[in-house]
């Protein structure tokens, strides 16, 4: 872009925003850019710059005519390829964009600055193909309205969990030690970079809302509008956590009780004064009656009571409250069956299926337990058909590796958002969360009335130099922004993407080399990690409290949880309807009858839905005990192989110096953490089993 003849057409801050970045590149590659409001009519006839030459990039607002004579026929030929019907005003979408290149000129065209921004970074992402070649108007637009990171951010550092709760990215780039930071230049920065992922809305608070945060809402108010403000011109709007408890914590009164008319004046002139120093303030994002947050429970109320009084203050400006799901018992009870932590949300929520205003989005972690590597989809996610639904992913790392192994987490979020609750026949995670696909009317069976709610990703982004902590990190930021873009994109394009946009701009070796390397550590990161840590589907065998490195016992006596029932004669947890805590009935069939069945179970979930002796066979061939054996050894050779294929990039100049630096301490760390779990897991496995390995491979 920076070395080409640009014209940006359209007024509004969002153009602004293009013009800038445009002025930006020229300003480091020498080409030029012509910024022009509507109305104006010099660019109309020679679509030339002011010298007379011709553009060769051209950025319009559909509204902002008369239009260049090379917008209008690209206008044309994009209404003519739609069809009747569909050529109304607004056919391009709210952040949607046209891009084509016709007679020389590369035009980028939209009906909102929204859609130029976008497009913008599209033509980043092309390069040079933007400039090449004819090509006929293609239409994008984002398949998910709201594509959301929520930040796990305390404002005071919490004696536990530190400025970020499981951050693993240094400190916040919001708050530091109960204030605001004050680095604006930064919160911008990260605005830009959110927007050329594809994001469009943040949470700046923790979900676990404490004492200062809570005030948020309130007096420190300002606080947020700030925040706001550096993040608006890039087309980001800005949602808070706040606490259930709020009108009792802030407002001074009795109760919080939802139906009290007190309470719900409260919350309504609370957000109207949020909306007087926020005009686009997004909404509210609330844990209610979940590890010890307050919530509707205390006063007899349900959830929908909870969330529709928040949803009723809000209404009137816009606003939508995210209403988290992630409500269960953590003091469960395994005398009692059906205190399964894995059955608390569909239990609690999807009976309320139809109670909820239309701007209440109930906010589904994308597995019924905890954002372990390995979990089925959420049995909520397809239990609410008269509610919109956004899936929630963990991009920060809890418990795939805290930013310090390498795992991309694409493949698992395009598993998660491809499957089909109601098999071949129905719809996707993906629809059911709101997308629609090109093409696509816009209904789909299954998705809500109101839309679906989105995805929204728990953010892994901190004050580190590299944003991520681990460089390769952002990989995942990045295909989480693409996959609320285009959720049907794949992964390994993603990567491609990211691999272009990262390194390629400074690498002066050879990028092809480069590219292979990468792909070759990333693409199978995830069901590496998996290979090395809590095998085919139990998860929790974690470290408790800050969740790193195993510890196969670490929850498993605790009322928060037990999750493998491992004894001498086999493991895995029962969830059976036939003799287990009934789990699989949430799902509709097939997969109910998938699930409940050994013979059918699939391989990598299988611990999570039955309990074997550790003989039981599987799909693959093997006993369950020697799989376990089998893929811890693999899994941590594979992390061998990772770090020296990153050691054959080191001094081409491929990346930078510094940055290969720390990646290999992180892969020293890696393998490190690999072969712990390894020997801890065999280890475990082989004393409570007594069945050795076939190959006679040391276990100590
Ligand atoms: C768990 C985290 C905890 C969060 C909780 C949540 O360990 O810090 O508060 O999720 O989603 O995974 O609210």
């Amino acid at each position: 872009i920076g070395s080409r003849r640009t014209l940006v057409r359209g007024d509004g801050p969002l153009v602004d925003t293009v013009g800038e970045e445009v002025a930006r590149a020229c300003a480091r590659y020498g080409g030029g850019v012509r910024h022009s409001a509507p109305g104006g009519t010099g660019d109309r006839d020679t679509h030339g710059d002011r010298t007379g030459e011709p553009f060769d990039l051209v950025f319009a607002l559909s509204a902002a005519g008369p239009l260049p004579a090379v917008v209008e026929t690209v206008q044309a030929e994009f209404r003519r390829r739609r069809g009747p019907g569909e050529s109304g005003g607004r056919a391009i979408g709210d952040e949607g964009f046209v891009i084509a290149r016709h007679d020389g000129v590369t035009v980028v065209l939209a009906d909102e600055a929204a859609g130029l921004l976008h497009g913008l970074f599209h033509v980043v992402r092309l390069g040079e193909t933007a400039f090449g070649a004819a090509r006929p108007p293609e239409h994008h637009r984002p398949a998910m309205p709201r594509r959301m990171l929520d930040h796990w951010d305390h404002v005071d550092v919490h004696p536990v969990m530190g400025q970020v709760e499981r951050g693993y990215a240094g400190g916040s780039i919001f708050w530091r030690d109960g204030a605001p930071r004050g680095d604006l230049g930064r919160v911008r920065a990260y605005g830009r970079l959110l927007a050329a992922c594809g994001v469009n809305a943040i949470t700046v608070n923790n979900v676990n809302v404490h004492a200062t945060e809570a005030h948020l809402l309130t007096d420190r108010l300002g606080d947020v509008a700030a925040i706001a403000g550096e993040l608006r011109p890039y087309g980001i709007r800005v949602h808070l956590s706040v606490g259930f408890a709020s009108p009792v914590v802030l407002g001074g009164l009795p109760t919080a009780d939802p139906l009290d008319e007190d309470v719900r004046t409260w919350w309504a002139g609370t957000t109207e004064r949020v909306y007087e120093t926020i005009p686009d303030f997004g909404g509210y994002v609330v844990k209610a009656d979940s590890e010890g947050q307050p919530g509707p429970f205390a006063y007899g109320r349900d959830h929908a009571d909870g969330a529709n009084a928040l949803a009723d203050a809000l209404a009137p400006f816009g606003g939508v409250v995210h209403w988290r799901a992630f409500v269960y018992d953590h003091r469960q009870d395994w005398r009692d069956r059906s205190t399964d932590r894995a059955r608390a949300a569909y239990d609690h929520f999807a009976r309320l299926d139809g109670r909820f205003r239309d701007n209440v989005v109930i906010q589904v972690k994308h597995g019924p337990i905890d954002f372990q590597v390995r979990e089925p989809v959420s049995p909520v996610v397809a239990a609410m058909p008269a509610t919109r639904v956004a899936v929630e992913l963990q991009v920060t790392q809890e418990y795939t590796g805290q930013q310090r192994h390498v795992c991309y987490l694409a493949p698992m979020w395009s598993e998660v958002l491809g499957f089909r609750p109601w098999g071949h026949a129905g719809p996707t995670v993906a629809h059911l969360a709101g997308a629609v696909a090109d093409g696509e009317g816009g209904e789909h069976d299954g998705r809500a009335p109101g839309g679906g709610g989105g995805l929204v990703g728990v953010s892994n982004v901190g004050d580190d130099a590299y944003w991520t902590g681990h460089p390769l990190a952002q990989a995942n930021l990045y295909a989480f922004g693409r996959l609320a873009w285009a959720p049907w994109t794949d992964p390994a394009e993603i990567l491609d993407e990211w691999i272009d946009l990262t390194f390629v701009p400074v690498a002066t070796g050879d990028p092809e080399g480069l590219r292979r390397t990468l792909h070759a550590m990333m693409d199978d990161s995830w069901r590496t990690y998996e290979s090395y840590t809590a095998p085919l589907g139990v998860g929790f065998m974690v470290r408790p409290g800050h969740h790193y490195g195993p510890d196969v016992d670490g929850y498993e006596y605790t009322p928060w949880g037990t999750y493998h029932f491992a004894d001498r004669d086999g493991v895995g947890v029962d969830r059976t309807r036939a003799t287990g805590t009934g789990f699989t009935g949430q799902y509709p069939p097939p997969w109910s009858e998938v699930y409940e069945s050994l013979e059918r179970c699939p391989d990598e979930l299988l611990l999570f839905f039955h309990h074997v002796p550790y003989g039981h066979v599987l799909h693959s061939g093997s006993t369950v005990i020697q799989h376990i054996y089998d893929t811890h050894f693999a899994g941590v050779e594979r992390v061998a192989e990772l770090r020296s294929l990153w050691e054959t990039l080191a001094g081409t100049g491929s990346v930078p110096a510094a940055l290969h630096a720390r990646v290999t301490d992180l892969l020293d760390e890696q393998l490190r953490c690999a072969r712990e779990w390894r020997d801890q897991i065999n280890a475990y496995f082989l004393r409570k089993s007594g069945v050795p390995d076939v190959h006679g491979r040391r276990i100590p």
